[in-house]
C-alpha cells in the first residue's frame, strides 16, 4: 500500500492559498543578503546569487497548513538544508535554528529535524521562480511539519543551544506541528 497522503483533518485544494501576516518585504536584490550566525564555526553572508550557485536540489513534497489546507505535489527547487550545515559548521551545542524573515515572522526547529533530506531553501516551485507572495526570493520548506514552519523571505539562519519560541508557537500553535498526529495546539 502506497502511504496515505492526506493527513486527517486535512482537504486538498489545487490552488496555492497564500497565509501569512499580510505584509510582503520589499525585496531588493543589490541589499538582500542570507545570514547564517549564532553557534557556527563559520557565519556566512550571501547574496541571492551566493545562495544560487551552492548545489541544488528538487525535492517533490505535500504541504500542510494547520488551518486544514493541503496541496500535493508541490515541485520545489533549491539548497538542501544540509548544505548550509556543511558550509557554517554548527558547533557541537547548537541543537535548535531560529529562522528569521523580512516580514518579521519567525520560528524555530531543531537542527535534528532540519537534517532531513526533503528539508530545502527553495527559491522555485512547479518550475517558475518562487513569487514574492510565496516567499521568494527564498523560503524554507519543511514537508513533515505543519506549514507555519515553512517560513517565508528567509533572511536569517541563527543555530542556538536553546529553543526560541516563533511568532505562532508563542500564540497556541504546536512546537513539535506533526500534520500527521494533528498536532496543531501546544
Ligand atoms: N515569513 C512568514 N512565513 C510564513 C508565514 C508568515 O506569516 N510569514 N505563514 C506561515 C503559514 S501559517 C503557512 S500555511 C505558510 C503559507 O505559505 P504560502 O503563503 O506560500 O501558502 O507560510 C508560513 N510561513
Ligand atoms: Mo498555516
Amino acid at each position: 500500500m502506497p502511504k496515505e497522503k492526506v493527513p486527517p483533518g486535512q482537504k486538498v485544494v489545487t490552488k496555492f492559498p497564500r497565509l501569512d501576516l499580510g505584509v510582503v518585504p520589499r525585496f531588493d536584490e543589490s541589499s538582500w543578503r542570507l545570514r547564517v550566525e549564532g553557534l557556527v564555526e563559520h557565519p556566512l553572508d550571501l547574496t541571492l546569487k551566493d545562495v544560487l550557485a551552492l548545489p541544488h536540489v528538487a525535492v517533490t513534497a505535500d504541504f500542510h497548513c494547520v488551518t486544514g489546507w493541503t496541496r500535493l505535489d508541490n515541485g520545489w527547487e533549491g539548497i538542501s538544508f544540509k548544505t548550509i550545515v556543511e558550509r557554517s559548521r554548527p558547533r557541537p551545542e547548537a541543537k535548535f535554528v531560529t529562522v528569521e524573515c523580512g516580514d518579521g515572522y519567525t520560528t524555530s526547529l531543531a537542527l535534528s529535524d532540519l537534517m532531513a533530506d526533503n528539508v530545502l531553501l527553495a527559491f522555485a516551485l512547479d518550475g517558475e521562480k518562487l513569487t514574492l507572495q510565496h516567499g521568494g526570493p527564498l523560503r524554507l520548506i519543511i514537508p513533515d511539519k505543519y506549514g507555519y514552519k515553512s517560513a517565508k523571505w528567509a533572511e536569517r539562519i541563527r543555530f542556538t543551544a536553546g529553543k526560541e519560541v516563533g511568532y505562532w508557537e508563542q500564540r497556541g500553535y504546536s512546537d513539535t506541528a506533526d500534520p500527521w498526529t494533528e498536532d496543531r495546539y501546544g
